[in-house]
């Protein structure tokens, strides 16, 4: 069970105001942008995100959340079959014609992204979707990329993430864990 830091908190708040420029640079700033946080924990990154936001341009991009969980039919089936599923939305903001901007804390097969897509595109059309991840940490089953990484993490099936994020967790810390 060992575990290895690879963030702490200034360098994921130094991640985030750099995602936070990159966003703005990439989109020639926020006109008509939404961050859609994925729950859980991409909920207080789409949050820190807007608040970067505000500090570097002054303007209030709107932000929703999805809650995309695991979806585990009761009926023992293999565990490669469960797929997420959209649990719950939170966007009170029209998606048509915005640029949204996928917000998660962690990438990995990218089936929680596909499925988070699915559940923007059933709301509404947006122009553009974008992906932001706090940890890319690789083994990709969909042919899905993040356009913005806090940090590229390449792991091993035995290995996981620890993300700990104050607003969760009461400290912002990244780790690797072996199982
Ligand atoms: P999150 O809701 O903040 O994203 O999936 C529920 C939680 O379990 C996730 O928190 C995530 O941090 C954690 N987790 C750790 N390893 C895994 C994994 O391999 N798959 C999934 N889906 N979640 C994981
Ligand atoms: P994917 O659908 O890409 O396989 O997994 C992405 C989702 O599962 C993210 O929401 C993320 O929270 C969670 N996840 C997958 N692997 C890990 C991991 O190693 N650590 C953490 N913290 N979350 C993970
Ligand atoms: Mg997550």
């Amino acid at each position: 069970n060992k575990k290895t830091e690879v963030l702490d908190q200034p360098a994921i708040n130094r991640a985030l105001t750099r995602i936070a420029h990159e966003i703005l640079e990439k989109n020639k700033g926020g006109d008509n942008l939404l961050l859609v946080g994925i729950k859980t924990r991409g909920v207080p990154l789409a949050k820190r995100l807007q608040e970067k936001i505000k500090q570097i341009e002054n303007i209030n991009v709107p932000i929703g959340e999805l809650d995309i969980t695991l979806y585990r039919d009761d009926l023992a089936k293999a565990v490669e079959s469960n797929e997420p599923e959209l649990k719950n939305t939170n966007i009170n903001v029209d998606i048509i014609g915005k640029k949204v901007i996928l917000i998660d804390d962690v990438l990995y097969t990218g089936r929680t992204v596909r499925a988070a897509m699915d559940a923007v595109m059933d709301i509404g059309r947006p122009s553009q979707m974008q992906l932001a991840v706090l940890v890319d940490r690789g083994h990709r089953e969909l042919p899905i990329r993040a356009d913005y990484v806090g940090k590229n993490i390449p792991t091993s099936d035995e290995e996981i993430i620890v993300v700990n994020l104050n607003e969760e967790d009461d400290q912002d810390e990244v780790s690797i864990y072996e199982k």
